[in-house]
């Protein structure tokens, strides 16, 4: 068979300066962007200026989209594995040859186990429409995103408790009074929109209460740093719930009105006092009380924020759910200074992009993971991705053949990388689909390269937000390499599998026509700025038109679908025993010029990139010999062993040691990040398998390791 023309290699070359309107590919947040072209070149990228919020800002790994464009070390035609998993030998193909290979196998895997037998993961977020509708087109329900290890629980807590996503959440900042933070790393682990009202905030005197076993540079900011023991905010939020209930500083009308289950909260923490959590976070009671006081005279403008590192560890759910629920009480939801809740352009008599799939019939089979059914508080929109893998591995509840990842890398993304790989072996198909080599491409059957962000376009996004928008990516320029955008690339693997009906499109440009249809926005009007807004001002909804997702149409403390799953609704916070001797407790995040594992092979990141440090408390540190600088051995208990320089500062808790994500990269053609650092997730063995059970995140924050000082000293040779 032969595959039509590539789309995406049009006049983009022509002659002239013009202004692209795009959204920025340097990391998941896809910041809006203007992208400078000048004779089919890109000359300039900045934020969006029509977005107020944005201005022409983009952070440093925006700004290094340039040379991530430049770089060669990427995939740059279709690649085939001509020798065994992960060695390395690849055969470039053609296009058609690769599809064609990838239509077979797909083929041999329904006839094997069936339509269900075929999954995919996506990194998730705007444009997952494109890849649902493929997955639904197949016939097969296990579509995934990378929840398990980013915000899953936090989610998944959110629609069993309001209904709806975390996501829909959105701090009012030029009102805010207090921002309480959970780990939430705002100014390093950032969102250019965020960062930029957090820091105007705190400028017009917000206060800002920071919670984290770690000083990272928003404890610097914050006006209250609380450096609690590992994984233990659980017992923080009791406490927090007991004296704000004690206090009566909560808002009786909101809760009242809108919450289900008081009576189950009280008795939860009728026991949980100040003084109670302070031996298990180490928060001093009189503090905890101090600010209880202080946010009685603030609310409803305090905001409890759960980030996303409340969804690692196995009650992590019930950390993220308290934290929701302290919102509640506060009477913040969709008040002016608290959340504001995501409108959906029904709320201004709009009409939303018409979903690609729904030109797909629902599928009926079950999921493999059981989300939404064995595990009702398992969202199967985003599905438990470990589960995937389980399934693949022992064929229960049933068989998994072949596995496409897609703008995803769970090889670093999910934690022990030995486990999954063994888990993938049982595939008959792996496919990659990227635009470099990362650590899941390289261990993949075959590799597929997307164009570049700024080298295509994507469907179009409609994000939620005070005021809902549609934003476009639309192409700056043509692809330097033998590359196709995802629509095209999922469009010709369903047209070899006799489905093409879902993507039956020949242009980006009629995608777009299908997605605007009945919404009054024309293409021209999206390529005029890039952003739509759906009204011209923000309307808060009035307390009549406040409404939950639940059953109940309340906040349910006593949650419908935890009571259907069988899980209590507040369980008694089960402490970590602290490790001693040469064990702690391994924390990772990440610095404000890396993205993941994506960004170290970018020659300007990698230049920008902080050295990877292992941050290790005094007390801790002298009895080993360890001392500012020198090497250490870090195991987690399999055979990877990491090598790095200590940090040693007393702004690690003494139960812990940090270190940064996205290092310690294996793929040997991508040369300036190879062997540079460790690999967090190598280091979090045995935990492939181990998850909250409530809300399915992994419990990568509970990995215990084994911290040496090196018997060689010095960078080895
Ligand atoms: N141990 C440990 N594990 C972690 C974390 C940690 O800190 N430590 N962090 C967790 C978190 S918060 C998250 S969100 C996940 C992140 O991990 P992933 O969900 O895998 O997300 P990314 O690394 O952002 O991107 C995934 C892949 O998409 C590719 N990509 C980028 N742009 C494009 C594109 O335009 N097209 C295509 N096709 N591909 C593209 C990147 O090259 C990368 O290989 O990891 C989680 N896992
Ligand atoms: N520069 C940059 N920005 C990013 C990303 C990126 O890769 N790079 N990724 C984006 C993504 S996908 C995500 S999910 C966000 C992540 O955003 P954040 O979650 O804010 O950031 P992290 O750096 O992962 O972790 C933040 C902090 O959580 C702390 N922590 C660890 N354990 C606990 C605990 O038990 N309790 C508390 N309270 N704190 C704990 C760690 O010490 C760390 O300082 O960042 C987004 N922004
Ligand atoms: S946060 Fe930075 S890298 Fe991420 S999308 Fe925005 S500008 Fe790009
Ligand atoms: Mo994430």
């Amino acid at each position: 068979m032969s595959t039509t023309m590539a789309p995406n290699v049009k006049a983009v070359s022509s002659p002239g300066k013009r202004t692209v309107y795009s959204m920025c590919g340097m990391c998941a947040v896809r910041c809006p962007m203007e992208v400078k072209v000048e004779d089919g070149r890109v000359t300039w990228l900045q934020g969006n200026t029509h977005d107020k919020a944005i201005g022409a800002s983009l952070c440093a790994k925006g700004a290094a989209g340039l040379a991530f464009e430049a770089d060669d070390q990427r995939p740059q035609t279709p690649l085939i594995r001509s020798g065994p998993r992960g060695s390395g030998q690849w055969r470039r193909a053609s296009w058609d040859e690769a599809l064609d290979h990838i239509a077979d196998k797909l083929k041999d895997t329904v006839e094997t186990f069936g339509p269900r037998g075929i999954a995919l993961s996506d990194r998730g977020g705007f444009f997952n429409d494109l890849a649902r509708t493929f997955v639904k087109a197949l016939g097969s329900p296990n579509y995934f995103n990378h929840d398990v290890t980013c915000g899953g629980n936090v989610h998944n807590a959110a629609r069993a408790t309001f209904g709806f996503s975390h996501a829909a959440l959105v701090p009012d900042f030029e009102r805010t009074k207090h921002l309480v933070l959970y780990g939430r790393n705002i100014v390093e682990s950032l969102m250019v929109k965020e960062v930029k009202a957090f820091m105007t905030a705190m400028s017009r005197g917000m206060r800002c209460t920071y919670i984290d076993p770690r000083a990272s540079a928003t404890a610097a900011k914050a006006t209250r740093f609380w450096q609690v023991r590992p994984n233990s905010d659980y017992a923080l939020n009791l406490a927090l719930i007991h004296e704000v209930l004690q206090k009566e500083a909560y808002d009786k009308d909101f809760v009242e009105r809108f919450v289900s289950g008081m009576d189950v909260l009280r008795e939860a923490v009728k026991d949980t006092t100040p003084e109670w959590q302070e031996a298990h976070t180490g928060v001093p009671a009189g503090e905890l009380r101090e600010f209880v006081a202080e946010i009685a005279g603030q609310r409803p403008g305090v905001v409890f924020n759960p980030g996303w590192m409340t969804a690692r560890h196995k009650q992590s759910f019930h950390v993220s759910r308290t934290a929701l629920i302290l919102n509640a009480l506060m009477g913040n939801l969709e008040t002016p200074g608290g959340f504001i809740i995501g409108k959906r352009p029904v709320f201004y008599g709009r009409k939303g992009l018409k979903p690609l799939a729904e030109r797909v019939p629902a599928v009926a089979e079950p999921r493999v993971d059981g989300a939404g059914t064995t595990h009702p508080t398992w969202d199967p929109a985003i599905g438990a991705l470990h589960q995937l893998f389980a399934a693949a591995e022992t064929g229960q509840p049933y068989g998994i053949g072949a596995y496409i990842a897609y703008r995803h890398d769970p090889v670093t993304a999910l934690p022990d990388a030995e486990a999954l790989k063994r888990a993938m072996d049982k595939l008959n198909l792996i496919v990659s689909i990227d635009v470099r080599y990362s650590e899941t491409g390289w261990y993949s059957d075959v590799i597929l390269p997307e164009s570049t962000y700024l080298e295509r376009a994507n469907i179009l996004a409609q994000l939620p937000g005070p005021v809902p928008v549609f934003v476009m990516r639309d192409q700056a320029i043509a692809p330097r390499f033998d590359s196709r955008p995802a629509w095209w690339i999922f469009r010709e693997i369903l047209r070899r599998m006799g489905r093409m009906e879902a993507l039956d499109f020949e242009t980006i440009e009629e995608i777009w026509n299908y997605q605007l249809e009945g919404t009054g926005v024309t293409v021209d009007d999206m390529r005029e700025a890039g952003i739509v807004r759906l009204a011209d001002a923000p309307r808060l909804g009035t307390r009549d038109e406040l409404k939950f997702f639940t059953p109940s149409g309340k906040i349910e403390i006593d949650s419908a679908l935890m009571a259907k799953a069988g899980l209590p609704f507040l369980p008694p916070y089960q402490p970590n025993t602290a490790p001693g001797g040469d064990r702690f407790t391994l924390l990772f995040g990440r610095p404000p010029t890396l993205a993941h594992g994506q960004s170290l092979n970018n020659p300007l990141l990698r230049e920008a990139a902080p050295e990877q440090r292992l941050w290790i408390h005094p007390e801790r540190a002298s009895p080993l010999g360890i001392r500012d600088g020198d090497w250490v051995e870090v195991s987690g208990g399999g055979s990877y062993v990491g090598r790095l320089r200590a940090f040693v500062t007393k702004w690690i808790h003494a139960e812990a040691v940090f270190m940064l994500h996205g290092y310690g990269a294996t793929v040997p053609l991508a040369t300036r990040a190879l062997g540079v650092g460790v690999a967090d997730q190598r280091l979090q063995h045995g935990k492939l398998y181990e998850f909250d059970p409530a809300g399915a995140g992994n419990a990568l924050t509970e990995t215990t390791v084994r911290v040496q000082r090196a018997a060689m000293q010095g960078v080895p040779a």
